[in-house]
């Protein structure tokens, strides 16, 4: 019996600094009616899903800053995103700046929760990978996720829901393989993931260029090196002046985009994701147990030493 999760990407445009959470959730809602409608049992919503993109800003007073975060989940104003799910039959991924008291202390953490069709929360991640600064920088946006949000501390873990191995990550971790290498040793099926990318992160036209084209590298990549579906969902268009990109997109095992978003504004892509796809990828080109000569790997590995000094 084909393990087939029909999967949406609930692709976000802008969001402003004075939109509220009733607004976001009521754009939430009518993004996951429309997924339901399409067939969709699961909805990728992208990160930091709730309010505009701030760490755009240099934000001094702590209540201001604090209004941008969840204190609770689901509190008042995302109740009505989980009732709705619930009503729907509809699980879901969701991005938001979670402030928690743990340790005694005050935490802020980028995070994302994964809710199954009864509208129960069965995973949380936050986020390890944190870009930007944790200082101001002369530039036309600022990007102080380090300021604003400490490191993950929970991991890449995986979760078993929608009849296969669930996995999450947020933005930045997309590029880096450990993200998929460490799930995916883990026997993840799916990957869900939120993003916000400035097209002008780095300053170096010849890097900030090829933005659209290292986002999907990223998650083809990571997909295909580690037989797993990817759904990468983005926040998009001009917000608060900063563009980013859009190219929301649903990735096979084979790496292949089986559907991507067209528009720079609330959008719903699908598909129709057969999990047994990545075991086939694993059983074949990606059979650790048949490839990978324990020996020959271990000399790699143990090789793995300096670089050797340049010629004299
Ligand atoms: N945003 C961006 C991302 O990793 C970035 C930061 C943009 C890094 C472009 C490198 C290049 O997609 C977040 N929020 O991580």
């Amino acid at each position: 019996m084909a393990r087939i999760v029909h999967a949406a990407a609930a692709q976000m445009g802008p969001i402003a600094r004075s939109e509220t959470r009733k607004d976001t959730v009521r754009r939430l809602v009518a993004l996951m009616r429309e997924a339901k409608g399409r067939g969709a049992e699961l909805v990728v919503f992208t990160e930091l899903a709730l309010t505009t993109f701030f760490p755009r800003w240099l934000i001094e007073d702590e209540a201001e800053l604090d209004s941008f975060y969840e204190k609770e989940m689901p509190g008042p104003e995302t109740q009505p995103l989980f009732d709705e799910a619930k009503k729907l039959g509809v699980g879901f991924y969701l991005g938001y700046a979670e402030l928690v008291v743990e340790d005694g202390r005050k935490r802020r953490f980028n995070t994302s929760i994964l809710v199954d069709r009864s509208g129960a929360i069965i995973g949380k991640y936050r986020k390890v990978h944190l870009p930007g600064f944790a200082e101001p920088q002369p530039r036309d946006h600022q990007h102080l996720e380090k300021r604003y949000f400490e490191p993950g501390n929970l991991g890449f873990q995986v979760w078993r829901g929608f009849g296969g191995v669930m996995g999450m990550c947020i933005c930045n971790d997309r590029r880096w393989p450990e993200t998929y290498r460490v799930m995916g040793l883990q026997q993840v099926e799916m990957v869900m993931l939120g993003y916000n990318t400035p097209y002008n992160h780095t300053g170096h036209p010849d890097i900030d260029s090829l933005t659209q084209f290292h986002n999907h590298l990223s998650m083809q990549a990571g997909a295909y090196q580690n037989a797993t579906w990817v759904i990468g969902t983005a926040k998009c268009g001009v917000e608060e002046g900063s563009n980013m990109v859009g190219q929301s997109a649903i990735i096979a095992p084979s790496g292949e985009i089986v559907a991507q978003a067209v528009s720079l504004e609330d959008e719903i892509i699908t598909a129709r994701c057969d999990l047994d796809l990545g075991k086939r990828y694993r059983e074949t080109i990606f059979n650790f147990a048949k490839h990978r000569e324990p020996e020959a790997y271990r000399l790699i590995v143990e090789r793995k030493g300096a670089v050797p000094p340049p010629e004299k």
